[in-house]
């Protein structure tokens, strides 16, 4: 795959001295969290990776060119409201480049676009996946997990998809899912899924052996799965009715491909008085310092 990255200096310099640095996610910034809280998350984020002794690069789309790594004036412009970032994956990058667009990356570009630029750890909150009642919308992020060799952390899927087809599609497309200090693969705003996460690694150091080991044999990405931090975990039964709300909301407004998990993630925020967001946003700061952890690891 050959897609041009323009990289900040700061992340170039990084990566041509072999120092960690730790790719982010432009999505969950501007369609996943309200304005007025995203810019303060994308900063916390960003800090969170400096304090754990690696860089950030954070990737957008700006005016038909692909960034990792962008600046404060930058970060506001992705994370302001009506900026008309449109969502990117990794189908959407030739359209944007091409017409000189601007958008935010998904999982899926998020993970290749790094990958160009030689970043192998990437973190993020949940993947996207295999959707509830629509067994044909599958995320392009799972594709892009089994193709590309890039080590994504995140607390699991969006717990509004159907966990255990999204586990098989993993499956298929040979990427390992590890679970960080658990047993059960996370769920998002849940600790646990419901599904066993079927690998279990205890520490930085055991996610760098089984990264690099892993690239002995294949070229596809690995899961690191890292459960909500306790204290900001959802309580079971609001979010299954927020869920059941979410869902019936879809059939009624007919909302249907990249809206679906957007407009489910704001109904989560809005109807919970924004418990979700801070479940959201403590579960992406923790994805975050792991991130830099196994970077500095992997370095
Ligand atoms: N993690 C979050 N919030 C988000 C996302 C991830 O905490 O909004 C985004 C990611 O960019 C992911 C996307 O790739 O949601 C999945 O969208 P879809 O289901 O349409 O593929
Ligand atoms: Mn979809």
């Amino acid at each position: 795959m050959s897609l041009s990255v323009s990289l900040s200096d700061e992340v170039a310099d990084a990566l041509a001295d072999g120092r960690p640095v730790v790719a982010l996610e432009s999505t969950l910034l501007s369609h996943g969290l309200p304005p007025g809280r995203n810019l303060d998350v994308a900063r916390r984020l960003e800090r969170i990776v400096r304090d754990g002794g690696a860089v950030p690069a954070t990737i957008a789309v700006l005016d038909g060119r692909p960034r990792a790594g962008l600046s404060s004036a930058e970060l506001e412009r992705v994370c302001a409201p009506g900026a008309g970032m449109a969502k990117l994956s990794l189908r959407d990058l030739g359209p944007a480049v091409g017409l000189g667009l601007s958008g935010a990356t998904t999982v899926a570009s998020t993970s290749a676009l790094a990958h160009a630029a030689g970043i192998g750890v990437f973190a993020t909150g949940g993947l996207g996946g295999v959707h509830l009642g629509a067994p044909w919308d599958v995320s392009a992020d799972l594709g892009v997990l089994a193709k590309v060799p890039t080590l994504v952390v995140s607390s699991g899927f969006k717990s509004v998809l159907d966990i255990a087809a999204s586990l098989e599609v993993l499956e298929t497309g040979s990427v390992p899912v590890l679970g960080y200090r658990t047993d059960a693969f996370p769920g998002f705003y849940l600790r646990d899924s419901g599904f066993a996460a079927p690998w279990r690694v205890d520490d930085p150091a055991q996610v760098a052996a089984v990264v690099t080991a892993h690239r002995g044999y294949s070229g596809s990405g690995v899961l690191l799965a890292n459960p909500i931090p306790e204290e900001s975990e959802m309580d079971r039964e609001l979010h299954d009715r927020l869920l059941a709300e979410g869902l019936e909301l879809l059939r009624e407004r007919d909302v249907h491909g990249k809206e679906v998990t957007p407009v489910l993630l704001d109904h989560f925020h809005t109807a919970s008085g924004g418990i979700s967001l801070d479940a959201n946003e403590a579960l992406v700061l923790a994805n975050a310092r792991l991130g830099a952890e196994v970077a500095v690891a992997l370095s």
